[in-house]
């Protein structure tokens, strides 16, 4: 077994106090991390490896971190398959829509091992640098052998949300439209989709990610039947698939305000461990999954921000709860950019203060 606490809990052991790490904890509230994005856009830093290495260590190097999240993001497989994608600041993702059979058509998923490429030589370097203990103050805080490399990609649906709608939106009307207008059409994307995510999973595992998460932060929109074919069914898919190619290597499913539904998406999918959001009761979930999944959250990404008593005294109320039950300490969506660093230093002493 590993002395790596993060996997030991993905792997189904109960250990205290939890593991913890923060989604987007690589991310604009370091000014580590403002300083290096003046050098180049956000798809040059997930596609150089120099950059993309030092901001995924960022955290790390200053909270000993138990779990390390490869810099990079979502939308990076529809770019690897030739959809144009820009990041324009103030306004976040822009994709050229995909609407009709003829759009589909043009995407080209065999280019993606080549374009991803770079991703994979990120993925090599950070967990040389987790592994060999040769490297003293590369870490800072970070003890040798002690952080899990996560890597990570958007669900079927929820890349689809960002490929349809051409950007972020508050409803996806678009895409959900397309899903009851044009079902054969959806249901041809989600599968392309399934089968792209699940080769380039395999490919970040293969580049040393220890787990992998499927971040489906759309998933809540969805009725339960839709819920059922377009989350459940593709992502049964990709972890069918990574299991069979990297048994043993564990994978966390993030339904976002999936509500009720969470019960029927880690019995449906048989991912290892369930990512909870801020809307999440921990315990009424806990009863909902099997005993041998690992729940991860699920703090307000706001108490964080606001800091103080509320913060030690939700963090450990949290954490209190879910003693004796697998669990990964981590916020129930991302760092904000207005979070004050130190808030995420103090957060990292309470959950581990005994
Ligand atoms: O420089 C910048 O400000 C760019 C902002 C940024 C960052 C830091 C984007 C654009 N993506 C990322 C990194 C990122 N994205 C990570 C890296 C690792 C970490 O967590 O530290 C991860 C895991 C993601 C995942 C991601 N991207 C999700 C799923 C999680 C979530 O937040 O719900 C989604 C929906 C995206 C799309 C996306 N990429 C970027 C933005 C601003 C968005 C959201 C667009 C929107 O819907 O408004």
């Amino acid at each position: 077994m590993t002395d790596k606490t993060l996997l030991r809990v993905l792997h189904g052991e109960a250990v205290w106090p939890p593991p913890v790490w923060l989604m987007r904890q690589a991310g604009r509230y370091l000014p580590e991390f403002r300083a290096l994005r003046a050098q180049a856009d956000f798809i040059t830093r997930c596609m150089t490896p120099d950059i993309a290495t030092e901001i995924t260590l960022q955290p790390i190097r200053r909270y000993a971190m138990d779990g390390a999240i490869l810099f990079s993001d979502i939308l990076i497989l529809p770019w690897a398959m030739g959809q144009s994608l820009r990041f324009v600041e103030g306004v976040g993702p822009v994709l050229e829509p995909i609407r009709t059979a003829a759009d589909l058509d043009r995407l080209r998923p065999e280019r993606v091992a080549e374009a991803t490429a770079p991703v994979m030589e990120t993925l090599r370097r950070l967990r040389r640098s987790f592994d060999t203990p040769e490297t003293p103050g590369l870490l800072g805080a970070a003890r040798p052998g002690a952080t899990t490399l996560i890597g990570f990609a958007g669900s079927p649906f929820t890349v689809a949300c960002y490929m349809v709608e051409g950007g972020g939106s508050k409803e996806f009307a678009e895409v959900r439209r397309m899903a009851y207008a044009e079902p054969a059409l959806f249901d041809r994307l989600i599968e392309l989709l399934s089968e792209a995510t699940a080769t380039m999973l395999c490919d970040q595992i293969a580049a040393g990610a220890e787990a992998v998460m499927l971040f489906d932060s759309w998933a809540g929109l969805l009725p339960p039947s839709q819920f059922a074919r377009h989350v459940i069914a593709p992502t049964r898919r990709i972890v069918d698939e990574i299991r069979r190619r990297h048994p043993g290597v564990p994978i966390v499913g993030f339904p976002r305000l999936g509500g009720l539904l969470v019960g029927r998406y880690a019995h449906g999918t048989g991912i290892d461990a369930m990512a909870l959001d801020t809307a999440a009761d921990l315990s009424l979930a806990a009863a909902l999954v099997p005993e041998t999944v690992a729940l991860q959250g699920n703090l307000d990404p706001l108490c964080l921000l606001a800091g103080g008593e509320s913060l030690v005294a939700e963090a450990q109320a949290i954490r209190d709860s879910m003693r004796g039950r697998p669990h990964v300490f981590n916020l129930g969506h991302g760092v904000l950019p207005q979070t004050p660093p130190e808030h995420v230093g103090q957060l990292v002493d309470a959950v581990r203060q005994i």
